[in-house]
C-alpha cells in the first residue's frame, strides 16, 4: 500500500506544472481581419484571415457558442468544413518525451445525411476520430490520443483535418474541435512488471469538462495514450474530480459494452507463480445493474460479477496465475452493456492493478527489490 502511495505521489509530481505546448488551444483569441462582426454562430474564414497560433486551409469556420452549438469555456471553436484543415507546430521543452493530446469534438449542422470524421496527425501518428453517440452529455465528447515521442528542440506539426464521405457537403455535419491540451510524460515503456496499473499516467483531463476522456481502440502499446495498456472497444479515462476513483486520481471505465477492455503484456519467467490484484467497482455515475468483467492473466481466466448501485464503490479482487512461455497477457474485458439513467453508455471501473509474486522472493528479483524498498520505507529495516 505504502509503496503504491509513493508511486502515486511521484507520478503526480512528474505531471505537475505542465507548460502550455499549444498557443490559442481554445480558440479564444479570435481570427484577425474578420469582415463580419462576431454576431453569427459560424463565421467562414477568408484568405486574409489568420487564427492566432494556427494555420488553416480549406473551408474553416470560427464558431461562437450560441443556441445551435454549445461549447465549453467561453465558447469559441473551429469547424473544419470541406477539406478543412488547421495546424500548429510546437516543440518539446526538454529531453525525449511522449506527448498526449486531449480535445473535444462535436458536430456542426442539423439533420445531416452524413457525419464527417476528424483526422488528427503528428509526424509519428495518425488517428481517425468519428463522433460517438451517447458517450457523453450534450454531444460534446473529449477524446484522448498519443501524438508520439520526441525531444530536444525538434518542432512537430500537429494537424487536424476533416474527413468526409463522398457526399453533398451541404448535407454533411462537420467536426467542431475545441479545448486542445497537450501533456508530456516520461517516454519509458518499462519492460518488466506491470506499469501504470493505477492508470495515473494518461491523456490530460479538461477543466471545462465534467465527463471523462474517451479512448478508442488502439492495438499497439507504443501508440496507446494509456501505455502500456492497449484498448479494445471504447473506454472512458476518468478522474477523481468528476467520478469515484478507487485509488489515486484516475481510473478506467469500460463503457462500450461487451468487448470493451484493456490489455497489456508482462515479462515474467515461464511457470512462475503470481497473483494479479485489482480493484473493480463503479464510478458513481448512476450506472446501475450487473457488471461482468472477464479477467485473463496468463492461462487463468475468471469472470468477476458485481451488482452496481451506481453510487461509487470498489472492492479488491485477485486471481492467481502462472507465467506463459512468451510474454504473458493481462486482459480485462467487459461482458455487459450498461447505460446511465440519462442514456449514456457506462460500465465497470478498473483500477490499481498490481502484480505479486507468489513464489520464493529470490525467484522474482524485481518484486523482491520492490518489497524490500517498501519495507525499508515502513521502517522495518
Ligand atoms: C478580407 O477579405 C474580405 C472579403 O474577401 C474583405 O471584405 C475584407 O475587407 C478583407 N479585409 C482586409 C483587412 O483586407
Ligand atoms: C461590431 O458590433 C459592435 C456592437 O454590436 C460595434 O460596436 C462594433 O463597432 C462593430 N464592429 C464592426 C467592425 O462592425
Ligand atoms: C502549418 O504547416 C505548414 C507546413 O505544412 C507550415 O509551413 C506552417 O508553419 C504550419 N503552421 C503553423 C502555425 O505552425
Ligand atoms: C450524426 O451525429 C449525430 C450526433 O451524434 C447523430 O444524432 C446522427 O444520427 C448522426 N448521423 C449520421 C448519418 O450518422
Ligand atoms: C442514443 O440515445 C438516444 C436516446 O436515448 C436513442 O434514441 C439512440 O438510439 C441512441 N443511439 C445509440 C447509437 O445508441
Ligand atoms: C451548397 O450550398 C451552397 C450555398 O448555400 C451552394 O452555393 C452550393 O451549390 C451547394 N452545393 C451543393 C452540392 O448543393
Ligand atoms: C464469462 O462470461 C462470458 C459471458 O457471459 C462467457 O462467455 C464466458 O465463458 C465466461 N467465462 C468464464 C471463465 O466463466
Ligand atoms: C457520489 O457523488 C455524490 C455527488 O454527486 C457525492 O455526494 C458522493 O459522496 C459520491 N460518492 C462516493 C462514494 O464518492
Ligand atoms: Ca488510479
Amino acid at each position: 500500500m505504502e509503496f503504491m502511495l509513493i508511486l502515486i505521489i511521484s507520478c503526480s509530481i512528474i505531471s505537475f506544472a505542465q507548460p502550455d505546448f499549444l498557443q490559442n488551444p481554445d480558440f479564444e483569441l479570435p481570427p484577425a481581419n474578420l469582415a463580419e462582426n462576431l454576431t453569427s454562430t459560424f463565421v467562414t474564414l477568408q484568405e486574409n484571415n489568420t487564427i492566432p497560433g494556427w494555420s488553416f486551409e480549406g473551408l474553416v469556420q470560427y464558431v461562437i457558442s450560441g443556441k445551435d452549438v454549445q461549447l465549453p469555456g467561453n465558447g469559441h471553436a473551429i469547424l473544419l468544413g470541406e477539406d478543412g484543415k488547421i495546424n500548429q507546430t510546437f516543440k518539446a521543452d526538454s529531453n525525449n518525451q511522449r506527448f498526449l493530446l486531449t480535445f473535444t469534438m462535436s458536430l456542426g449542422g442539423q439533420s445531416c445525411v452524413a457525419n464527417a470524421s476528424l483526422i488528427v496527425s503528428a509526424p509519428d501518428s495518425e488517428f481517425h476520430f468519428s463522433l460517438k453517440q451517447n458517450y457523453s452529455k450534450g454531444h460534446l465528447d473529449s477524446y484522448g490520443h498519443q501524438l508520439g515521442s520526441w525531444g530536444g528542440a525538434e518542432e512537430k506539426n500537429l494537424v487536424l483535418q476533416s474527413e468526409a464521405i463522398d457526399i453533398d457537403p451541404n448535407s454533411t455535419c462537420w467536426p467542431i474541435v475545441d479545448s486542445l491540451r497537450v501533456k508530456a510524460v516520461d517516454p519509458t515503456l518499462n519492460d518488466g512488471l506491470l506499469n501504470n496499473g493505477g492508470f495515473e499516467v494518461g491523456p490530460p483531463f479538461l477543466e471545462t469538462s465534467s465527463e471523462g476522456v474517451l479512448l478508442d481502440s488502439v492495438s499497439s502499446q507504443v501508440q496507446s495514450a494509456l501505455q502500456p495498456w492497449t484498448v479494445t472497444g471504447t473506454i472512458k479515462y476518468i478522474n477523481s474530480k468528476n467520478y469515484f476513483i478507487p485509488e489515486g486520481d484516475a481510473a478506467v471505465e469500460l463503457v462500450s459494452g461487451a468487448g470493451a477492455g484493456i490489455q497489456t503484456t508482462i515479462n515474467i519467467p515461464q511457470d512462475s507463480s503470481h497473483v494479479l490484484e485489482f480493484m473493480l467497482g463503479d464510478a458513481n455515475d448512476s450506472c446501475l445493474g450487473e457488471f461482468v468483467v472477464g479477467v485473463y492473466a496468463g492461462s487463468s481466466t475468471q469472470n468477476f460479477s458485481i451488482q452496481s448501485a451506481g453510487t461509487g464503490s470498489s472492492k479488491k479482487y485477485s486471481i492467481p496465475f502462472k507465467g506463459g512461455s512468451d510474454r504473458t497477457s493481462i486482459i480485462f474485458q467487459s461482458y455487459r452493456t450498461s447505460r446511465r439513467e440519462d442514456g449514456i453508455f457506462c460500465g465497470p471501473v478498473i483500477d490499481d492493478v498490481v502484480l505479486h509474486s507468489s513464489g520464493a522472493l529470490g525467484h522474482n528479483f524485481p518484486v523482491a527489490i520492490f518489497l524490500v524498498l517498501a519495507l525499508v520505507h515502513l521502517g522495518w529495516f
